[in-house]
């Protein structure tokens, strides 16, 4: 079959007959903002190495999907020095997906900070950027000069310099942190990081310790630089900088019990994260904890722009289960939203006439998303270069119509490896939904409908003369 160039794709989309929504009208729009050297400057922070899951004097507690724990090192004087390195960092969101952000130690986000209450702490930060940075402590109770609000507390630390910050910590709990100078773009780049900080003694111990960010972006199809001044049209949706099915599956033991530090440091929107087959309890904030009896039971918990949301729950539901942000748009990839609704539109007609314009050109969209990914998974349809289908994945039963802010969660009867996919659930028999029989459907009084002509099935089961399926 004939494919689109990237040409005639980027031209039917800014036709707005691209059915396939994906927003390349916006591919010049880059980010204005960036200092001059900082353009041509080539990476200078090494790629991570995510299989270092710490680097420090102490192991991580906390595990941290796709990312990595910073845990001090100790000083002669008793503190502990913590270093970041803040530069470009080459940063894939998805496989196929790459664009240049800015992170600390080679990471996006920087790695998570690991502390326990009463420690002494030295944080150096060296900039390796074009332009100023400074690092605010979220949450932190620590003297005014340290809270590194650039021009307010401190100056901001020029391209070349480092800094040092140093306070005792007084709390425990989930905070973060994150430039404070120029927060629109440095913030939109990346720079933000979670810090943990552990009670001295744990009154109630978990088995899994899990910290995820969350954030948007904005990265234009064909394009590599996320665009600081978008404020609605973000496309790529992440937990901790990663975007379905770029994610890490949250494997954990049955009956563990679990604890998920959320952070989001989005630019705009606030998440409702939501669990499948458990219910959750809120037990903390970037505030302190909650008393226990302010708590209550939920399966989805709203994390704000600038807070951190701690929840607790026990595994006990042996499965795969789906965690996700339940705002729809947010567990999409890439899609442009400046586009007509073709849902239940017949396309067919369309697709003829443009087809001479475009050979193998169809609308996508007919009877919602679902069909994209498959169908370029199947090879009909290219995406841009450097971009990922706007959802999705091959689950265990078929395509999971997923993207952006969406993991698994992986409940198995063994503990097992955090960092391994531990295979699909095997399903007892008898627990997975199914076609109805007309023998149990006739037994229950149900009439089984024949298929109404709009609910024929998709033309994509005969297009280029093969099925989908
Ligand atoms: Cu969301």
């Amino acid at each position: 079959m004939s494919r689109f160039s990237r040409r005639d794709w980027l031209k039917a989309s800014t036709l707005g007959i691209g059915g396939a929504a994906l927003g390349a009208h916006r591919a010049a729009a880059l980010p204005v903002r960036l200092g001059p050297t900082a353009t041509s400057r080539p990476a200078l922070v090494p790629a991570s190495n995510l299989s270092t899951r710490w680097t420090g004097d102490r192991p991580a507690r906390v595990h941290t999907p796709n990312g990595s724990s910073i845990t001090g090192r100790r000083a002669s004087d008793g503190a502990w020095v913590y270093e970041f390195t803040v530069g470009e960092v080459e940063h894939t969101f998805a496989p196929g997906l790459t664009a240049t952000c800015w992170g600390y130690n080679g990471q996006v986000h920087g790695p998570t900070v690991e502390a326990a209450e009463g420690d002494r702490v030295r944080l150096y930060v060296t900039n390796r950027l074009g332009v100023a940075t400074t690092v605010h402590w979220h949450g932190l109770f620590l003297p005014s000069g340290m809270d590194g609000v650039g021009g307010l507390s401190q100056p901001a630390i020029p391209p070349g310099e480092t800094f040092v910050y140093e306070f005792t910590l007084r709390q425990n709990g989930t905070f973060m942190y994150h430039s404070h100078h120029d927060e629109m773009t440095q913030i939109a780049l990346g720079l933000t990081g979670l810090f943990v900080v552990h009670p001295r003694r744990e009154a109630n111990p978990v088995d899994r310790d899990i910290a995820i960010m969350l954030h948007e972006w904005y990265v234009a199809p064909g394009t590599s630089r996320p665009d600081p001044n978008a404020m609605s049209d973000f496309n790529i949706l992440t937990m901790n900088a990663r975007a379905f099915p770029g994610t890490d599956p949250l494997v954990v033991g049955h009956r563990d019990r679990v604890r998920i530090r959320f952070g989001n440091l989005s630019p705009m929107d606030h998440h409702p994260v939501h669990v499948h087959g458990h219910a959750w309890t809120l037990v903390a904030t970037d505030g302190g904890p909650i008393p226990a009896a302010g708590q209550w039971p939920e399966t989805t918990v709203l994390v704000p722009v600038g807070s951190t949301r701690t929840v607790e729950f026990t595994a006990d539901a042996l499965g795969d289960w789906a965690m996700h942000c339940h705002m729809t748009h947010h567990v999409m990839n890439q899609m442009g939203h400046e586009i007509p609704n073709t849902t239940g539109v017949d396309s067919a007609a369309l697709d003829r006439d443009v087809r001479p314009l475009l050979p193998g050109y169809n609308t996508m969209g007919e009877h919602g998303m679902d069909e994209m990914g498959r169908h370029i998974e199947m090879g009909h349809m290219p995406v841009p270069e450097n971009s990922i289908p706007m959802l999705g994945a091959p689950g265990p039963f078929g395509y999971i119509t997923m993207g952006g802010m969406y993991t698994n969660l992986l409940v198995r009867e063994k503990p097992v490896d955090y960092d391994r996919f531990p295979g699909w659930y095997d399903h007892p028999p008898g627990t997975v939904a199914r076609a109805a029989t007309p023998e149990e459907a006739t037994r229950d009084g149900v009439r089984l409908a024949p298929m109404q002509r709009h609910d024929a099935p998709h033309r994509e089961q005969s297009h280029d003369g093969h099925s989908m399926h």
